[in-house]
């Protein structure tokens, strides 16, 4: 049963406005938007870290620059999202808190390894096409911030897939047959762990119902990861590379691919904490925020000067 307040905003929500700020909204709405967007922010943050690994070693200066480039736009994002967040009255160094003590989540694709310079094409090609996939709906999510920082971030997760895609065509279609080789083994490894970035089965997903009558969510998840899989097929087919799935086959009635679902074992594990670089990934965090203090404190000391000389 709703109240006439909580109806009154479903209501809103059905007629597709936007809900701002500092409106009213049920608690349950404020807090899903909180840890949706919280957990996405924290996703951009920590996914700067696999590929942050291979600026050092990118094969050339130009693929140098533009992984640079990449990983700093996925910065922009996660600040963006956490001021979104903010909007709804948690701020951003909570959020950090209850990301640094396993409190919150983040996208368990990042706690895999990426291995080689293959993973990098990998990782753009699979990881970001699956995030653009889901952000793509998000910008028509019934809350006005959230919306439209998926705007611009979407602009920018299509020039990553891009890029990933492009080392990937280099590898496959002018390469070595062992770097064609490499490019296989990395489709190989996160073939499945993309699929789990949607989420659980929608049988399994609690959240989804609540979060689609309030329009925070705009489709399932199993709904999306269908889309990226009609998606991808062909690419990797371009690319003259294998899906490592027996079962993926065209099924003419539906319109889609059939295909096998990830192990949902594994993604129980890895969301609970347990996947391959969990413990690596949160350590990198905490440090990057403790050896930062000394800056959060000088700007702090300075903009508190620069107030002091305003007043006077
Ligand atoms: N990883 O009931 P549902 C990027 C959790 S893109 C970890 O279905 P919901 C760009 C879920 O939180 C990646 N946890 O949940 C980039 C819940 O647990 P809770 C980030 C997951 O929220 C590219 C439980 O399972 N994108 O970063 C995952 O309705 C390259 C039950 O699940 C977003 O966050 C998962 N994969 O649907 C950066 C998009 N899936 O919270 C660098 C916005 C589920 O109750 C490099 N988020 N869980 O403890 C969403 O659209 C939704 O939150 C879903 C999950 C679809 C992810």
């Amino acid at each position: 049963e709703m109240t006439p307040e909580e109806q009154a905003f479903q209501d809103r929500i059905d007629r597709g406005e936007k809900i701002e700020p500092k409106e009213w909204m049920p608690e349950g709405y404020r807090k899903t938007l909180i840890r949706q967007i919280g957990q996405h922010a924290h996703s951009e943050i920590v996914g700067q870290l696999p590929e942050g690994n291979w600026i050092t070693r990118a094969p050339t200066l130009e693929r140098k620059q533009i992984l640079l480039a990449k990983v700093q736009d996925e910065a922009g994002h996660g600040l963006y999202l956490y001021s979104a967040a903010e909007t709804l009255g948690v701020s951003r160094d909570e959020l950090i808190e209850l990301l640094h003590s396993g409190k919150m989540k983040y996208s368990s694709i990042f706690n895999y390894p990426t291995l080689n310079w293959a993973d990098i094409g990998a990782v753009g090609w699979l990881v970001d096409g699956a995030a653009i996939m889901n952000q793509v709906p998000l910008q028509r999510t019934s809350y006005g911030p959230y919306s439209r920082a998926m705007i611009r971030i979407c602009k920018e997760e299509s020039f990553h897939q891009r890029q990933g895609y492009d080392i990937l065509m280099k590898m496959c279609l002018q390469g070595t047959p062992e770097q064609k080789a490499m490019a296989q083994d990395a489709l190989n490894r996160f073939w499945y762990p993309s699929l789990m970035m949607f989420g659980p089965s929608d049988k399994d997903s609690v959240h989804s119902a609540q979060s689609m009558q309030w329009k925070i969510k705009i489709n399932t998840n199993d709904e999306l990861r269908q889309k990226f899989v009609d998606q991808t097929v062909p690419q990797a087919e371009y690319l003259g590379l294998t899906i490592p799935d027996p079962n993926l086959k065209w099924n003419e009635e539906k319109g889609g691919y059939d295909f096998s679902e990830p192990d949902w074992t594994e993604f129980f594990e890895v969301i609970a904490g347990n996947g391959p670089c969990n413990a690596e990934r949160m350590e990198a965090r905490v440090m990057a925020w403790e050896d930062g203090a000394w800056f959060r404190e000088g700007l702090l000391a300075h903009a508190q000067k620069e107030e002091a000389l305003r007043a006077s």
